[in-house]
């Protein structure tokens, strides 16, 4: 073990000395306006299209429905510019798929001139079910202001008027709230925006149905979540995760390949790291890019190495890997501080997030660290830096030993908590992403604990992803391929035009913000899909 706690040693002293520095000043402090220049200039253009409604639609209540309901077209969109909507009063449009961006109308005069402001209130929702359960009184864990329902004053006919909020949707309602004059509704459209670009890969042509249509879904959730920056759902929570980010990037490699966001992401979060050299688990653009302070995310910084080195696979990009490299170091420096001699981590006060789901956390942990460790090794290698990481596989083999004598019950195969904790699929996932296992074993363990009843299972396409990794690790194609089609085809045959930020298959209306309005319906983090039918097309495609 002496060279386990030489390294513990050496990381506390960087720890210690990062302190001292963080508490002098900025560990960061030469680089980060530069980081920040850079990601500026790697912002991309929005390409904004016009995006009209394809029908008027009638809201019928179905207990076989996603959540209970659905629309049905009524009529055609092209006669809403010749009704008076004085006496309509309501209309709800469908506008065929799931967009991003900003809604554009007129007021067309059907008769007087407008002598009154009119008030319209304008309802987007991504599901059927989201616009149709009453949202008062709240019962969301978020702010009430995430559901899309704006009331609007207009006060002039007859000319475009572009609503403020940026929204994402597929649905809308417009009710009039006030307004004594004959008008209509006319050229009702959406400016659509996205930075995805032209998708550069395509399916062999007899590929299962299935997953043609999981891979659209796919493409459609990934390009809704490219805007300025990744984003981890454009109607919720419209901001910039690590844990997204490296997901949106792996899918991002087989459809947009729209390396320069991915390298705008990797500065932004570069350039606000705290003053210690931390990075917060999420970020802001506006006004001024900004992170969410206090939201620290152990198992979320530790991506970050992974997010570098995916990128430079991808671009051969070594300037920005060399640049950005001592930040990435820096990420798993700070967590390997939390391992504990005994294997057990002592990160309770940190947030360590695998899934919306309770779970124990020590066996995904150590996975997770153990994962952190040999990508960073892999990166120092590429560009150069291996003798930073010097002790790096030494030390990973060590910690592999320990977690492994702790937590491994070779009785049942499986990874299992020594507080009593339920056993999870999560442990065993991370226990192959980490190299706790070997392939074979932890075949043995995922099969093991998929079949068990009172197993914690995943609860979120997050997670899944994770799952089906480890089964590409394990050589469980086809297991893979079986959940894949079972989970994200599941959502698709719920009707799905971009993926859920949650999914649970017995529960529709299940919510990890106790209100299932409140969830993100195209959610960066469940695009995933995409980068194993790519990665893998001899399994997926066939
Ligand atoms: C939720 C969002 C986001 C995710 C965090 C941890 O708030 O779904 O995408 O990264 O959880």
């Amino acid at each position: 073990m002496k060279t386990f706690y030489r390294y513990r040693v050496i990381a506390t002293v960087l720890l210690a000395l990062a302190a001292l520095t963080a508490a002098a000043g900025d560990r960061f402090a030469q680089d980060r306006a530069r980081w920040l220049a850079i990601a500026e200039q790697c912002k991309p253009e929005l390409n904004v299209t016009e995006v009209p409604p394809v029908s008027i639609v009638e809201a019928v209540e179905d207990p076989a429905a996603f959540q209970g309901w659905k629309y049905v077209p009524v009529a055609s969109p092209d006669s809403l510019s010749e009704m008076n909507f004085r006496q309509m009063r309501t209309v709800t449009l469908d506008f065929g798929r799931h967009i991003t961006g900003h809604l554009v109308l007129r007021l067309k005069t059907l008769g007087d001139v407008m002598d009154a402001p009119v008030r319209l209130k304008f309802f987007f929702g991504e599901t059927p079910g989201e616009m149709n359960v009453p949202l008062d009184p709240w019962r969301g864990s978020l702010s009430r202001a995430w559901m899309q329902d704006e009331t609007v004053t207009l006060y002039a006919a007859d000319r475009d008027i572009r609503l403020e909020r940026r929204v994402a949707f597929r649905y809308l309602r417009i009710d009039l709230m006030g307004g004594n004059f004959d008008f209509a509704l006319d050229g009702v459209r959406c400016e659509a925006a996205t930075s995805a670009g032209e998708c550069r890969t395509a399916l062999s042509p007899d590929c299962p149905q299935i997953i043609k249509d999981i891979n659209r879904v796919s493409l459609a959730t990934l390009a809704e979540c490219m805007q300025t920056v990744y984003e981890d759902g454009p109607k919720r929570d419209r901001r910039l995760w690590i844990g997204d980010l490296y997901l949106e990037s792996l899918a991002g490699r087989y459809s947009y390949q729209n390396h320069d966001l991915t390298k705008r992401c990797l500065y932004l979060f570069a350039g606000l790291t705290d003053g210690n050299g931390r990075m917060m688990a999420d970020l802001f653009e506006e006004p001024e890019p900004h992170p969410q302070w206090g939201t620290y995310c152990l198992t979320y910084s530790l991506l970050y190495p992974s997010v570098l080195l995916e990128y430079l696979k991808d671009t051969g990009d070594v300037a920005t890997a060399q640049d950005l490299w001592p930040v990435a170091k820096f990420q798993v420096e700070d967590a390997l501080g939390r391992v504990r001699d005994d294997f057990t981590c002592s990160a309770s006060r940190a947030w360590l997030f695998f899934d919306h789901q309770v779970m124990d956390l020590e066996v995904p942990f150590q996975g997770a660290m153990l994962f952190a460790l040999s990508q960073t090794c892999e990166l120092a290698e590429r560009i150069g830096r291996e003798s930073e990481v010097a002790e790096c596989r030494a030390l990973a083999a060590k910690i592999r030993k320990g977690v492994r004598a702790r937590y491994y019950n070779r009785k049942s195969g499986l990874m299992e908590s020594t507080d009593g904790s339920p056993v999870s699929v999560h442990a065993q996932i991370w226990a192959v992403i980490g190299g706790i296992l070997s392939p074979r074993e932890g075949r043995k363990a995922l099969e093991a604990v998929l079949a068990r009843e009172d197993a914690v299972r995943a609860n979120s396409p997050y997670a899944m992803h994770y799952l089906l990794e480890a089964m590409m690790q394990c050589g469980m194609g086809e297991q893979a391929k079986a959940a894949m089609v079972d989970y994200w085809g599941g959502m698709v045959n719920k009707g799905a035009d971009t993926f859920w930020e949650v999914y649970n298959p017995s529960d529709d209306l299940h919510s990890p913000y106790s209100f299932y309005p409140l969830n993100s319906y195209c959610h960066a983090w469940s695009c995933t899909p995409t980068y194993f039918i790519f990665k893998y097309p001899e399994i997926f495609q066939r």
